[in-house]
């Protein structure tokens, strides 16, 4: 038989807002909200986190920073410093590491850690857990919030239970009692359309999918059903991974004023395509699928995706795609807000392709030239020649 599994899921609290709350005591016990610059109400773009008292106000992650504006006037706005936070993640990715070898960085606040094989020093999981957060308090002056449990998916739940400074156990003899009375929508791949569905099927709970055949689920959901199935009962195989690959790489934009000029809106494009590109390149990365985000006045947002044959990294390729996608996107009359271009699907870029022609490789070669003179001069130095020629013929 399988042996118990120790699952470990940490979330930190209000994360890049507690940074600056330690960084800053005068902002401590106060509204604070990291994101777009509210320009006294007329500010455009979105409040990446908040404090946990600015969220008394309603105020929430992703909510248009003018709207945070209204409701909590007097909070302490303060812009996105990421490379501070992403500083701040490694030096707790490396507190991780001191309890196991087996841990994977989901986001830049979040991480999973298999102590399995390691808790026994501590006696119990409960306890190395208690030692997790302690250490996380002293060293690096955050809170976190800790979720145990014999599955990837339930410590993930559980660490969400009691947030802020929260640690919740969940055992493997109690890992049903704890689930069935939870919303489906705590569950992986139950987005809303999906919760629509399984409500119009009479399933609310966890508990009710328990109760529902394998077959009716997999015939409304695909392989999903499936996993909905598995996971009501507890099944969970899932593994921490320990060398989690990058599964997208994306950029976007919010206009300053919402636009309709077409070829401003291609020109925008064209440099995210770059700029996606350049990453690739960086991560040693190539893509095979492109998709094109666009958000209209209204909020309304839409995704296009086109999977091309060869995997590249190329900014001609990305910006040729990119620009099919948007042609073909009607925008009619309306006016654009915000525009992204993500790059998935990937592959790395050193992998042999059959087939790969003489003039691929030569074009490799210039792209790495291009490359090596932006990092020298920056990177508004040098473009494509061929992604203005593609600009041009509009
Ligand atoms: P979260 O862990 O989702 O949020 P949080 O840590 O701020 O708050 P919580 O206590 O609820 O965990 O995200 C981590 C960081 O990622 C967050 O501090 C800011 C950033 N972020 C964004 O920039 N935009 C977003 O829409 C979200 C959700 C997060
Ligand atoms: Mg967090």
């Amino acid at each position: 038989m399988r042996k118990n599994r120790f699952i470990v899921h940490v979330d930190m609290d209000a994360f890049f807002a507690s940074v600056e709350q330690r960084d800053n005591p005068q902002y401590r016990g106060k509204p604070v909200i990291v994101g777009a610059d509210p320009k006294s109400g007329l500010g455009r773009g979105v409040v990446s986190t908040c404090s946990y008292e600015a969220r008394k106000f309603g105020i929430h992650s992703a909510m248009p920073i003018s709207i945070a504006y209204r409701k909590c006037p007097q909070a302490i706005f303060l812009p996105v410093d990421y490379q501070k936070y992403v500083q701040v993640s490694g030096q707790i990715i490396n507190i991780f590491k001191d309890f196991s070898p087996v841990v994977e960085q989901v986001s830049i606040d979040e991480a999973f850690l298999d102590i399995s094989d390691t808790y026994k020093m501590y006696r119990f999981a409960y306890e190395a857990c208690v030692v997790i957060k302690d250490r996380i308090k002293k060293e690096i002056g955050l809170t976190a919030s800790v979720g145990l449990a014999p599955t990837k998916m339930t410590a993930k739940i559980a660490s969400g239970l009691e947030k802020p400074d929260g640690l919740v156990e969940v055992k493997k003899e109690n890992l049903l009692d704890f689930l069935w009375p939870l919303d489906v929508d705590v569950l992986w791949g139950v987005g809303s359309k999906t919760k629509a569905l399984l409500n119009q099927m009479g399933i609310r709970i966890i508990g009710d999918l328990a109760k529902t055949g394998k077959a009716g689920l997999v015939s409304a959901f695909g392989k999903n059903g499936e996993w909905f199935w598995e996971m009501a009962r507890g099944i969970d195989e899932s593994e921490v991974e320990t060398e989690r690959e990058a599964k997208s790489i994306s950029n976007e934009t919010t206009f300053e004023k919402d636009r309709c000029n077409k070829s401003l809106i291609m020109s925008e494009l064209a440099s995210l395509c770059e700029q996606v590109s350049d990453r690739l390149r960086e991560g040693n990365f190539k893509c095979r699928t492109i998709t094109l985000k666009i958000r209209l006045e209204g909020f309304q947002t839409y995704t296009r995706s086109l999977t091309i044959h060869e995997p590249t990294n190329f900014s001609e390729v990305l910006i040729k795609t990119i620009r099919k996608l948007f042609e073909d996107f009607e925008v009619k009359d309306r006016k654009v807000r915000l525009v992204g271009v993500k790059a998935s699907n990937l592959s790395a870029a050193d992998e042999k392709y059959l087939f790969v022609d003489k003039e691929e490789i030569k074009k490799e070669k210039v792209h790495k030239a291009v490359d090596r003179i932006r990092q020298k001069f920056g990177s508004d130095s040098i473009h494509q020649a061929s992604a203005q020629d593609i600009m041009g013929q509009r």
